[in-house]
């Protein structure tokens, strides 16, 4: 059967990223729920822009894949993909993006605070800001542009707030293209206001642990319910949440839509 073709042209493997995302540990579950394991598949370490090199050529092939998706990202307007079911519900049905800081921030730089806890925008704004930086451009600059072309909505985070003179403020990222967009986007709103900001990449468990230990101020990179769960559960109590700076994301096992007959995740079980 055709099911069966699948798993064996392209040797049961998944192509993922980067170990520590937390897509990466959700389709390890997924593996296990839908009982794939038993018929062999396995999920591929790489990163982003090594999965989304295979998932072009796949597709300029018009060969068969599986990679791991989330939303937003520029993959789902550049190629045409479509995310597969998950009747179990591994990934969540929709998740959103919360703005975290360390404990104290607000006694300590209430202007800042303020704005980080106003930080909110859209998946197609965020979307906006990829797909300069997909295109080449340098993501302060992607920012800049940004920012320029959105006063209304940056009044919202700043309206009102004082600003400062030159008080410093670190952020720390996973340079996965949502949070080099937001990062950047808010950074460069934290330093028209008079912040001196850093922002420093780092794999996604250190991020957690540089808000808890105070080491850092915030990060606007976490991925929730599901996807950075687990460092929310053991970080509890050591950050403070302020809550969505953006809703309707969405995590999962995607493919090209000209794989007709594979439209849920148990389709790749035979
Ligand atoms: N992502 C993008 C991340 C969060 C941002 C979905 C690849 C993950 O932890 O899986």
């Amino acid at each position: 059967n055709s099911k069966e073709k699948l798993g064996s042209q392209i040797n049961y493997t998944i192509t993922g990223i980067d170990a520590g995302a937390g897509i990466m540990s959700s389709t390890q579950k997924a593996l296990k729920a839908y009982g794939l394991e038993d018929s062999n598949w396995q999920l591929q370490t790489s990163s982003t822009s090594a999965m989304t090199s295979t998932l072009d050529k796949a597709i300029k092939d018009k060969r068969p894949i599986v990679i791991t998706g989330w939303q937003p990202h520029w993959m789902f307007t550049k190629y045409p993909i479509k995310f597969l079911k998950d009747p179990k519900n591994v990934y969540g049905k929709a998740e959103h993006i919360d703005t975290v800081v360390r404990k104290g921030l607000k006694k300590d730089k209430p202007q800042a605070y303020t704005i980080l806890d106003r930080f909110h925008w859209t998946p197609t704004q965020m979307s906006e800001v990829m797909l300069k930086v997909n295109n080449g451009m340098d993501p302060q600059k992607a920012a800049k542009e940004w920012i320029k072309a959105n006063p209304k909505q940056v009044q919202k985070w700043t309206k009102g707030v004082k600003k400062v003179h030159g008080q410093s403020l670190k952020m720390t990222y996973v340079a996965w293209d949502s949070e080099i967009a937001s990062t950047n986007v808010i950074a460069q709103v934290l330093r028209n206001q008079g912040y001196k900001v850093t922002i420093q990449a780092m794999e996604i468990q250190p991020v957690w642990a540089s808000i808890a230990t105070g080491a850092a101020d915030a990060q606007v990179s976490a991925w929730l319910p599901k996807t950075s769960g687990l460092f929310y559960k053991d970080y509890k109590g050591r950050f403070e949440d302020l809550g969505p700076n953006l809703e309707g994301a969405k995590v999962g096992l995607a493919v090209p839509k000209y794989m007709k007959s594979i439209n849920s995740i148990e389709d790749l079980k035979n």
